[in-house]
């Protein structure tokens, strides 16, 4: 079993170093946490599993306080180790059967939907939400499918019954139309990782989320 309470409309900070433009990376995530983000995603592709571990048991230390889960990108094994809140994983990830019987229950899975079928299949799944990705086109992450853009999240918002996030091109500008348009959680990377300040930036876009 998954948990599927989400409150609506959380700020979800999804983790790119690279995109933090040489800031230390734990200031950035604690400054963008103080300034309205309510979730945190790890996302490393380059590290190796040791230091992936160290920084998920660091980064959860620091957002225990703020009572903000901390969600690890593709590795179960990462999670587990790190006593991770979740695990969020993409079409060519572990499967949810399988990761789901390796976490503990009460875990967060995520899981990104590119195309119509995958929304599809995920009803099946005991997901605690669905990502629609991505929303918009986005310089962050180059290897994905043809953006959903607002009339597709609002195709998978009535075809899903899972608690949507949208992920991809986001920021203060088109943020309220994601929120208005079916997606709960509001999955972000650089407009809040390469901002002047991560604390303006993610409570500039809390804001704007709901204007
Ligand atoms: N998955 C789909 S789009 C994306 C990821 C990780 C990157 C989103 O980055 P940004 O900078 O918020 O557009
Ligand atoms: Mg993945």
């Amino acid at each position: 079993m998954t948990t599927n309470d989400t409150p609506v409309h959380q700020l979800y900070l999804v983790t790119d170093e690279p995109a933090c433009l040489g800031r230390d990376f734990y200031w950035v995530v604690e400054e963008a946490v103080q300034g309205g983000v309510t979730m945190v995603q790890l996302r490393e592709k380059h590290l190796s599993t040791r230091a992936f571990i160290d920084r998920a048991k660091r980064l959860k230390d620091i957002l225990l306080p703020y009572n903000v889960p901390l969600i690890i990108n593709d590795r179960v094994d990462v999670a587990l180790a790190a006593n991770a809140d979740g695990v969020h994983v993409g079409q060519s990830d572990m499967h949810f059967d399988m990761l789901n019987e390796m976490l503990p229950e009460g875990k967060i899975i995520g899981l990104s939907a590119e195309s119509e079928e995958d929304v599809v299949e995920a009803e099946n799944f005991d997901i605690s939400y669905l990502a629609v990705s991505p929303l918009f086109d986005t310089p962050t992450k180059t290897d994905i499918k043809k953006p959903w853009e607002i009339a597709g999240l609002q195709w998978v918002r009535k075809n899903s019954t899972h608690t949507l996030a949208a992920i991809g091109g986001i920021n203060a500008n088109n943020i309220r139309q994601a929120a208005t348009n079916g997606a709960e959680i509001i999955a972000i990377v650089s407009a809040i990782c390469s901002a002047p300040s991560p604390y303006e930036a993610a409570f500039r876009l809390k804001s704007a989320m709901h204007d």
